[in-house]
């Protein structure tokens, strides 16, 4: 089996984790699921930074030791990374002793090779990304410098006797290597910024501080510590035993893929690839580097205080359903906008309606019309192949995507398909196949191949959804998790009465208005709790005159259409018994133009217009929606008198 190491960042320690890791550590996981799916032998390695002054301060502000600290934040990514289903194979502390000899390894093996150097560092140092300052960053009139990685004006200048790297040795050597491997860095643009950054030329950096006692002391200098940023990179290797130079480090380095955000690009695709060039070792195949989650146009980060904590999502959403949203929101290269009314309705529309509907309304009908079980006999036509056919096309597009790790175009088109299954039921009604006893064969035709596609989406699905995926073979009782066109054994017996993401009430969800507890500009929408029932207390009671308000009367459906590039809407224009006018409803996928044209239905006429795609609806069709949002049209009998009015 080819192996396949993978690694995130090790995050600081300084406080608890957000939105921003999780999403990381997620895409880790994503990947480390799509490669097993693949063949592979996956090492996934993640951890934490516990080292230099931005931990030490961190922790005496709150009257803690470093390590103490450290402790207990440890203990907060790993119960998230299980929370969310994180399915890593190594934790890396930095405080682990292994590591310690493991950096000082490597620091020997530098400067015996005569590549670390004793000098003196005099400049401003930027203790929030533990970044030394050049003094050609931007000086303020006070005297302090911007760093130029978060933007802030930093007063902390430092003079100090340290040892150096020669990095300023390793500019050509490292241009060489991104020419021979323009892939080093993925997405293309980010490995221009590096080649461009390399190119201005570089100076030799400072790897040790004389004045910062919280780190790994350099060997045969106590009075020094590692820069905690040589400290940190070195975890990809001392992780797997490179203190021993042992077999398993021998089997997994070089790293196969690096992952993080373009905050901490340069210190893993210059001066790591440098490190590992003076040491003598094999550099990295690969660095992902994704975007931000933003809040308002703003990196969340903890110093803007304006982060997500992601248990604030799990009190509503399971991990798949988080998981889902980031995966489908973030594209690689581009940063992202967080919005609460972005994630309620993706993870509402994609995963409730379209396909924990989809299984529930297939698994219910099997268990109808077939008691749960099939019989052999299955009458197929050309459009059950169809569905195959495209099913095919679908897995190559979607695997090209993933190995790309374009997650969000791949769920795309999946959510195309799958959207496209919901119409076939509708197209192929098969609650009317069901009537007639001679119409079994198609019937099961049609159920069979739901239930074959159903099946082979979901392993698409899996290292993205692996509670549902897993939940959804269960149902079918089709262990197999593998790639390719499903089959369904004829006795398969199918359990359904699952429901794998109940709808969530945005209205519930909102009223929280914790989600960003720093400087949630725009209070949440308010909301009156709705009535639970009778004998719910007076609260939620309403009067006649309330009632009287809402105008519901029978109108006639005169003409139907589907909304241009709008799947879920149809357009009727309709006969209210005062005036003809014009509706737009979200429907489409359940019902199609000429099953409603002539038909009676209830409207309300009274509501305030609303432009839907440019079009003016005036009112609404009234329709009972059941968990997964499905609609139920009530069409009354054909003699009903359009215009009469319901109370
Ligand atoms: O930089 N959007 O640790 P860190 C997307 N210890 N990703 C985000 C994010 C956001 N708003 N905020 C954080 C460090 N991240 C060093 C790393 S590695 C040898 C040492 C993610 O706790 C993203 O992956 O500041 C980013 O690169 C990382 O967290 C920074 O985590």
């Amino acid at each position: 089996m080819p192996k396949f190491y993978l690694t995130t960042p090790i995050y600081y320690v300084n406080d608890v984790p957000h939105i921003g890791h999780a999403y990381t550590t997620i895409l880790a996981d994503v990947i480390k699921r799509y490669k097993q799916l693949r063949g592979f032998q996956v090492m996934f390695l993640t951890g934490t930074d516990e080292h230099g002054q931005k931990i030490e301060r961190s922790a005496s502000k709150q009257g803690l030791g470093p390590k103490q600290l450290a402790d207990s934040m440890v203990k907060r990514f790993k119960e998230l990374w299980q929370t969310l289903n994180i399915d890593y194979d190594q934790f890396i502390r930095t405080t682990d002793e292994e590591h310690v000899r493991g950096v000082q390894k490597i620091f020997a093996k530098v400067r015996e090779k005569g590549d670390i150097y004793l000098g003196e560092y005099a400049g401003h140092y930027c203790i929030s990304c533990e970044n030394f300052i050049p003094d050609s960053a931007e000086e303020t009139t006070d005297g302090k410098r911007t760093c130029p990685d978060c933007g802030r004006a930093t007063a902390n200048r430092v003079k100090e006797k340290c040892y150096f790297f020669r990095l300023s040795a390793y500019g050509g050597k490292l241009l060489k290597f991104y020419e021979e491997n323009p892939d080093f860095v993925t997405p293309r643009s980010r490995m221009n910024e590096v080649v461009s950054f390399v190119k201005m030329g570089l100076r030799d950096l400072s790897v040790t501080r004389s004045t910062v006692k919280w780190g790994v002391p350099v060997p045969g200098d106590p009075q020094q510590t590692i820069y905690v940023w040589f400290d940190a990179l070195a975890n990809y290797i001392t992780a797997i035993d490179y203190l021993n130079e042992s077999e398993r480090f021998a089997s997994l380095w070089p790293a196969d893929l690096h992952i993080m955000a373009k905050d901490i690009l340069k210190y893993h695709a210059v001066y790591w690839p440098a490190f590992l060039l003076a040491a003598g070792l094999p550099l990295p195949k690969k660095e992902l580097i994704h975007g931000w989650w933003l809040k308002d146009e703003k990196k969340m980060s903890k110093s803007s205080g304006n982060v997500l904590d992601p248990h604030i999502l799990l009190k509503h959403f399971s991990a798949d359903a988080i998981r889902y949203f980031l995966m489908r929101e973030a594209s690689i290269g581009a940063d992202g906008n967080f919005s609460h009314e972005g994630f309620i309705n993706r993870v509402n529309t994609d995963l409730t309606n379209d396909w924990a509907n989809l299984v529930s309304r297939t698994t219910g009908m099997i268990e109808k019309y077939f008691a749960n079980s099939f019989r052999d006999t299955a009458r197929y036509t050309v459009k059950e192949d169809e569905i195959r056919d495209r099913y095919v096309e679908l897995e190559k597009a979607v695997l090209d995507n993933f190995d790309q790790y374009q997650f969000n175009r791949g769920l795309e088109s999946i959510f195309e398909y799958v959207n496209s299954l919901n119409r076939y039921i509708v197209e192929v009604q098969p609650w009317n196949l069901a009537k007639e006893k001679e119409n079994e064969p198609r019937l099961a035709a049609v159920l069979k191949t739901l239930a074959r596609a159903i099946l082979s989406v979901n392993t698409l699905l899996s290292p993205i959804l692996p509670d549902t995926a897993a939940k959804v073979r269960g149902i079918f009782n089709a262990p197999d998790p593998g790639l390719g066109w499903k089959d369904l054994p004829e006795t398969s017996a199918i359990q359904p009465g699952m429901q794998l993401f109940p709808r969530v009430d945005g209205k519930v969800f909102f009223a929280e208005g914790d989600a960003f507890p720093a400087k949630e500009g725009a209070a949440p929408p308010a909301t009156t709790p709705l009535p639970q029932g009778i004998g719910a207390g007076d609260e939620g009671l309403i009067e006649i005159q309330d009632f009287k308000k809402v105008q519901m009367v029978v109108a006639r459906v005169l003409a139907a259409e589907k909304v241009e590039k709008a799947d879920k809407l149809l357009q009727l224009k309709i006969d209210t018994g005062s005036d003809t006018r014009t509706l737009v409803a979200g429907i489409a996928l359940f019902y199609k133009p000429e099953d409603l044209v002539g038909r009676k239905i209830i409207i309300v006429k009274n509501l305030k217009p609303a432009k839907l795609r440019g079009i003016l609806s005036q009112g609404m069709i009234l329709a009972a929606s059941d968990a997964g949002n499905r609609p139920y049209i009530p069409i009354l009998p054909d003699d009903t008198p359009v215009g009469a009015i319901l109370k």
